[in-house]
């Protein structure tokens, strides 16, 4: 196993449990009602809840009535209390051999038993796994049971709240009393298809969202993004996206182009759509405070600024100088807020990112605006303070930021990345890990903290590939894009200052060893658009621990260095200074596959598929507007399991738009079967209504060691073929 650095000293963990014990301290006990409100899901309430004064949940995606009494032997039940600080408890006993997950967004290992994490969003420039709040809440815990059976508990309170899983699951939180949701099912797969039901899912991102993005803090002026497109083309390093950090903007002031960098963003967007590129744009919360600045005059005509607690208007400093701050509780600001996207997007914007949301402040030890100015609310939101808001902040935004989008082009799939989020906002927007370090720990951590925030509801997200802050090294970096290509969410990002961090700027050797990363992602990008469009349905992240291949293996329990995608693939990388790892694999077969040569490269992760399964494969394409990523070969990886029997899924639409909506997909199940050194394979459409793209069709099968390739087959039927007769690749 590699030696980690970052989040499995022992003794930090048993000081952790000391600490937390400490606070458990005396605690006076306030009853409880519960009522079942899904299959396996109660909802419990303690005693003098204020139903009334509480308004309506932003984690849960409607409203839920009650379907009955909390079923007959559950003892999935937690105690309130008040602690002697204050705040009010929630806490679940847990049962030897049970671990946990989940906290959202959160450095450090995987399993988060004996930890302490706070939900207060907060910009965490530079975090480490002593970090107890990053950018995002997510007020939820996933807990295995030694046989593998598992819960998950949600603190449903937007409120300041500790997350102490130093014994058992405690809550603890400021602000008043709060509900608390506890899914008690099968497996962790079945707990978060039971949170997707309380909170939604991801919608269907555009297909180009899901290929590389490349990014830095910044690309100014125009030329140089345009040197940047051009360097992806021209060194065939596949790449969808550039994106346009604050300096495009004039001084700061959201909306506007810089005059003399940026005279041209509808030309700037042409260019790069000619070329294969979507591009994304940052839009910050905060305007100018500036009479004259078109945002910041309507703002204030409309009343939109979130005010002190004497009803003023609250300035707080950041990029631009003083700034006032949308209430975005406010339907009417949330309203106008969108509306600013009609121009922005006209410009042919494909997608913007949301940062700076927590809201996060400058020169202020709080970091973000008083705890006690006001949010006015409105519709079903009552008025209430900045501590009930803040943590709401960035989903808010989000949420408004998708709709302006919407609205603008409602034809297309909005795509928004948000720093700051809470849980239940995946529905609204992707998410990134914020302000990494070109470090060996963070390059590790990524892995943990992509899978912690999937088994929190937020399936679309990836860190900084090559870190942040500071330069780091070719080695490093190259094993980040190995890892990072294979992340749900893969964009390459370096702040100012910094060396260049494209893939080219460190070599030829890492040039290549990149290429081959985002070739391999692009091969994928089937596979992944069948994961996505899985996740937007049923909540199941994208990247999964090991562990959901088998629950009950303890040995898995902990394991992030390496992660599965979907429950075929299995990524496994050295996330250290050297280059040798072991992993503990899943049981049953998983074989190393090589997906566009070059397998062997030292800097890349081993990629194994399940036995048992069939994975599909594209052409290796430099973007997805090429027509090739929906039409060109589909390959099926077929890899049988000890009875000679596999199977798999493809998912297939337009890749944009929201024809899927009304049917316009091809779901199609394959399965194969092998006996002797025949290979039969039933095509079968399982969904959609749309035809089937009439891509020409390729099997390879992975035998132990030796691989076959076969072709010339379409879409239709039964594939048939004798293993002797196409011959061993390799
Ligand atoms: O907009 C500049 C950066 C951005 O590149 C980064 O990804 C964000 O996390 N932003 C923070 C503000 C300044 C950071 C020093």
């Amino acid at each position: 196993m590699a030696r980690r650095s970052f989040g499995t000293s022992r003794l930090g963990a048993v000081l952790f449990a000391l600490v937390a014990l400490a606070w458990l301290a005396p605690q006076a006990a306030i009853a409880q009602t519960g009522e079942a409100i899904g299959r396996g899901i109660v909802r419990f309430e303690p005693r003098g809840f204020d139903e009334r004064a509480w308004g309506p949940s932003l984690a849960l995606v409607r409203e839920f009535d009650a379907i009955g009494d909390v079923p007959a032997g559950w003892d999935a039940t937690p105690d309130f209390g008040r602690r002697d600080d204050g705040r009010f408890t929630a806490r679940l006993a847990i049962e030897p051999g049970t671990s946990l997950y989940g906290t959202g967004e959160i450095a450090g290992p995987l399993i988060r038993n004996g930890r302490i994490s706070e939900c207060w969003n907060t910009d965490a420039y530079g975090y480490n796994e002593d970090s107890k709040s990053l950018y995002q809440s997510h007020p939820w815990v996933l807990g295995v049971r030694a046989d593998g059976s598992a819960f998950g508990v949600l603190a449903d309170t937007t409120w300041r709240c500790e997350i102490n899983l130093a014994d058992g699951v405690l809550f603890a939180s400021e602000g008043p009393r709060f509900p608390v949701i506890v899914i008690d099912r099968a497996s962790p797969q079945d707990v978060m298809e039971g949170l997707a039901e309380l909170i939604g899912t991801i919608d269907l991102p555009p297909l180009w969202a899901i290929g590389y993005h490349q990014c830095r803090y910044s690309y100014n002026p125009d030329s140089r993004v345009r040197e940047i497109a051009d360097g992806f083309r021209s060194r065939s390093l596949p790449c969808d996206v550039i994106w346009m950090d604050i300096d495009y903007m004039d001084e700061y002031r959201i909306f506007t182009f810089d005059p003399e960098q940026f005279p041209d963003p509808a030309g700037l967007n042409a260019y790069l759509h000619d070329n294969g590129f979507s591009s994304i744009w940052m839009i910050d919360p905060a305007p100018k405070r500036e009479p004259g600045y078109f945002v910041y005059d309507e703002g204030t005509a409309g009343e939109h600024w979130v005010q002190r607690a004497d009803g003023s208007v609250y300035e707080g400093e950041v990029w631009p100088g003083w700034c006032t701050f949308p209430d975005y509780t406010r339907p009417e600001t949330r309203e106008w807020w969108a509306g600013l996207y009609k121009d922005f997007i006209a410009l042919g914007v494909d997608g913007v990112w949301n940062d700076m949301n927590e809201p996060a402040v400058f020169n202020v030890a709080s970091k973000t605006m008083p705890e006690d100015n006001l949010h006015r609310g409105g519709g079903d939101l009552p008025p209430g303070p900045h501590a009930r808001y803040h943590n709401v902040y960035g989903i808010l935004m989000a949420r408004a930021t998708r709709e302006g989008i919407l609205d603008a082009r409602p034809e297309k799939r909005p795509f928004v990345l948000t720093r700051a989020n809470y849980i239940g906002g995946q529905r609204y927007a992707a998410t990134w890990t914020g302000d990494n370090a070109a470090e060996w720990d963070d390059l590790e951590a990524s892995i943990p903290m992509i899978l912690n925030l999937g088994l929190s509801g937020q399936p679309f997200s990836g860190p900084d590939i090559g870190g942040f802050i500071g330069n780091g090294d070719a080695e490093q970096f190259a094993r980040w894009m190995g890892i990072g290509s294979m992340l749900p969410f893969s964009r390459g990002h370096t702040g100012k200052g910094n060396r260049n961090k494209e893939p080219w700027e460190y070599g030829p050797e890492v040039e290549e060893a990149s290429r081959l990363a985002l070739e391999r992602r692009y091969r994928l990008l089937p596979y992944f658009y069948t994961l996505f469009e899985e996740a937007s349905r049923n909540g199941m992240p994208v990247a999964r621990p090991l562990f959901f291949a088998d629950p009950v293996d303890p040995a898995l329990r902990s394991e992030d260095d390496a992660f599965l995608l979907g429950e075929d693939i299995l990524v496994a990388g050295s996330v250290t200074p050297e280059a040798d790892r072991e992993v503990c694999l899943p049981r049953g077969i998983w074989r190393s596959v090589d997906l566009v040569g070059g397998s062997d490269n030292r800097h890349l992760p081993d990629v194994m598929i399940r036995g048992g399964a069939i994975v599909p494969l594209g052409p290796v394409v430099q973007h997805t507007r090429d027509p090739d990523a929906l039409n060109g070969k589909l390959t099926l990886l077929v890899c049988f399991d000890e009875e000679g029997v596999a199977d798999g899924t493809l998912y297939e639409d337009a890749g944009e738009g929201f024809g899927y909506r009304e049917g316009e997909f091809a779901r199609t199940t394959f399965t194969a079967r092998r006996i002797g050194d025949s290979v039969r394979i039933e095509q079968q459409r399982t969904g959609g209504t749309m035809d089937a793209p009439s891509r020409p069709v390729g099997v390879r099968v992975i035998l132990d060691g030796v691989v076959f390739d076969a072709g010339g087959f379409d879409r239709e039927g039964v594939i048939e073929f004798d293993l002797e007769g196409v011959g061993a690749a390799r």
